[in-house]
């Protein structure tokens, strides 16, 4: 089966953006004065709640406070994320972002055979074409055939819908293209949805069990970065994961070393 097309996470995937996304609701915290400081560990924590907004309502609801104000601060949940995303997007624009290694090394050699790609996140239309457009250039966005959103969907991830609407848009069924995440959750939803996933995991999510994964890679590698031990270890032809190894591997002609999706349908 030819590979069709690459459908890729935003948040920890294209670029670490959890730690801008940190920073941006420490700025608003401190704004209004609520005397919250989220730190990188209780924030690593506070990730397995997908969505800024569920992230911070769930937070809310742990705090020591009386019924009454828990009412109050559960209601300005909705602006308190409007402005972290402001802030959010004002940082990436500011050059805050780089994409990591591979990425764009990869999306470019699939273009150029053909294969499309995609975009199945959590996060906000206007986050993503803030990184698309700050790390690729003003035609970064356009490079997308299809570009699927938490706020679209009934349920975000680890739900598989928004997996599932972004095969729609691209007119494809699971076994023609392949996902990319970095964290438990997105591994879930991408799993749940049918399709064979290649993880990366960050800090944020190098603690998770990502062994639902087809592959599991420190990140995708480039000639100018290496992965440690390949090619050898997990990749056959170079220290990087290249398209054309990649498109082998979804045709069946090299299996992935770990294939829980043939698992789940066998
Ligand atoms: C990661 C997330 C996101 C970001 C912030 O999602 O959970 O919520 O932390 O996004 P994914 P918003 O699994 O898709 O990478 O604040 O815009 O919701
Ligand atoms: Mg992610």
């Amino acid at each position: 089966m030819t590979l069709e097309a690459l459908i890729f996470d935003v948040d920890g995937t294209l670029a670490d953006t959890e730690d801008v996304h940190r920073r941006a609701f420490n700025l608003v915290f401190e704004r209004h004065r609520l005397g919250w400081v989220w730190q990188p560990p209780q924030y690593r924590e506070l990730l397995s709640v997908a969505g800024g907004k569920e992230r911070l309502a769930w937070f809310i609801d742990t705090l020591p406070v009386s019924g009454a104000e828990r009412v109050h601060l559960r209601r300005l949940v909705p602006a308190l994320h409007a402005e972290k995303n402001r802030c959010y997007r004002h940082l990436v624009m500011s050059g805050a972002l780089r994409l990591r290694p591979g990425i764009e090394r990869l999306m470019t050699e699939a273009r150029e055979a053909g294969c499309r790609l995609a975009i199945a996140t959590t996060t906000s239309a206007v986050n993503v074409e803030a990184l698309l457009q700050a790390t690729l250039g003003s035609a970064g966005p356009a490079m997308f055939s299809a570009i699927a959103c938490g706020d679209e969907v009934r349920i975000k991830k680890p739900s598989p819908y928004v997996y599932h609407l972004a095969l729609r848009r691209l007119g494809l069924r699971a076994h023609q293209a392949v996902a990319f995440e970095d964290s438990l959750n997105g591994l879930r939803s991408a799993v749940g949805a049918g399709l064979r996933t290649i993880v990366t995991p960050t800090y944020w999510s190098r603690h998770e069990d990502l062994s639902a994964a087809s592959l599991e890679l420190p990140h995708l590698g480039d000639p100018h970065l290496p992965i440690g031990g390949e090619p050898g270890h997990q990749l056959e032809n170079a220290p990087w994961l290249g398209f054309a190894e990649l498109a082998r591997r979804m045709d069946g002609r090299t299996a992935f070393a770990r294939d829980p999706v043939d698992e789940l349908q066998s």
